[in-house]
């Protein structure tokens, strides 16, 4: 034999036999609250591999992490413009898509959707999708604003007559510069989506109006405030709003939830599974997005945390009272007024990240 081939029949013979000693767990970094009470184990026992499962509530948090390297997880779900710029820096490996024949089951126009951020769906798939919208306590907001208040518009938020109001029962933010500010941009009628550094100091500059109304800047602490009647007003993500609503009518508590994605239009974004380009165990990290994948599991998800999914095949397994819920799958006359998240350069992401402190120190 060649020299050549035979140190090629080597490398292929040692990487067989490191794919078969790969030791059976799997290390996954997923957000809070994000997953149905049984995908776990019953991925545990299809496959025997044991999972360690983390969670975080920051995009911010999770980069961190993976721009560090060495995190050791095998599984991670960035959001879709995070995801451009970690892939940018490195941070994933390609999938194997001969390893996810599940693939078949997205939704070919969601995952071009998300192809904007990874062309090709080259390194991730979508976990789950939402909007940032706004949550609200339906008997406080009443008694504050009046009976006939119609919740439709960041104005609840952003003008400083009305959340003025609301502030004794409490307002809260995400933690999420990104969100925040070009949500407050586009209240203004400026492009959400505009990196004009002065465009960006105007949301700023309203956010800091608001800010003395304002309880906390957290990005899962609103769950449980809601459903237990503790805030009234929270900027949440969709199914996190839903999940409180959920929590509110199992305890029977009197406290009930909406959710608005404002007439003004919304942030809309996709959670996509990625594989760390350094992650310990790839081809477990396979199976699990394959087995995520699978129609049965994601609907079981989506029906536990009230997201909707981009698994064209799961659809009928979704209970009705979710799909049909323009909250969680908003209308195509919805879908008009929403945004899709801007990847930042390194310059725009300094001023934001400035003014977000700004804001929330109130300095
Ligand atoms: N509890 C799950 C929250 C998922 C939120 N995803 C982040 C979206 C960022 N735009």
């Amino acid at each position: 034999m060649k020299k050549t081939l035979m140190m090629a029949a080597i490398a292929t013979v040692s990487a067989t036999t490191v794919m078969a000693e790969e030791e059976p767990v799997l290390n996954v970094y997923n957000w809070s609250d994000y997953i149905a009470e049984d995908t776990l184990a019953k991925f545990e026992e299809a496959t025997g591999i044991k999972v360690n499962y983390d969670v975080y509530d920051s995009n911010e948090v999770l980069e961190a992490k993976m721009l560090t390297g060495n995190s050791g997880y095998d599984v991670v779900v960035p959001t879709s413009d995070f995801l451009q710029r970690q892939i940018a820096a490195g941070a994933y490996q390609p999938l194997d898509k001969s390893l996810l024949p599940n693939l078949a089951n997205m939704d070919p126009d969601l995952m071009a959707g998300a192809a904007v951020y990874d062309p090709g769906n080259t390194y991730a798939t979508i976990y789950m999708w939402g909007t940032t919208g706004i949550g609200y306590n339906v008997g406080d907001v009443a008694e504050r604003l009046g009976e006939d208040y119609t919740v439709d518009s960041w104005s609840i938020i952003f003008d400083p007559e009305i959340v003025s109001k609301l502030s004794d029962c409490g307002v809260t933010m995400l933690d999420a510069p990104t969100e925040m500010i070009p949500a407050a941009m586009n209240y203004l009628g400026l492009d959400p989506r505009s990196t004009k550094p002065e465009d960006i100091e105007a949301g700023a500059a309203l956010l800091e109006k608001v800010r003395p109304y304002i309880k906390y800047f957290h990005s899962s602490q609103y769950i449980n405030d809601l459903a237990n009647g503790d805030v009234c007003v929270s900027v949440g993500w969709s199914g996190d709003v839903f999940q409180a609503q959920a929590r509110a009518e199992e305890a029977d508590n009197g406290v009930e939830i909406g959710y608005v994605i404002p007439k003004e239009g919304a942030l809309q974004w996709f959670d996509m599974m990625a594989i760390p380009a350094d992650a310990p165990h790839p081809e477990n990290a396979h199976k699990f997005i394959n087995f995520i994948m699978d129609a049965q599991i994601t609907a079981d998800i989506t029906n536990y945390v009230w997201y909707a999914n981009a698994n064209k095949a799961s659809m009928p397994l979704v209970d009705v009272e979710i799909t049909e819920d323009p909250g969680i799958f908003p209308t195509p006359e919805a879908k008009k007024r929403l945004w899709a998240s801007v990847v930042y350069d390194a310059r725009t992401d300094r001023l934001m990240t400035r003014a977000w402190t700004r804001i929330k120190t109130g300095q």
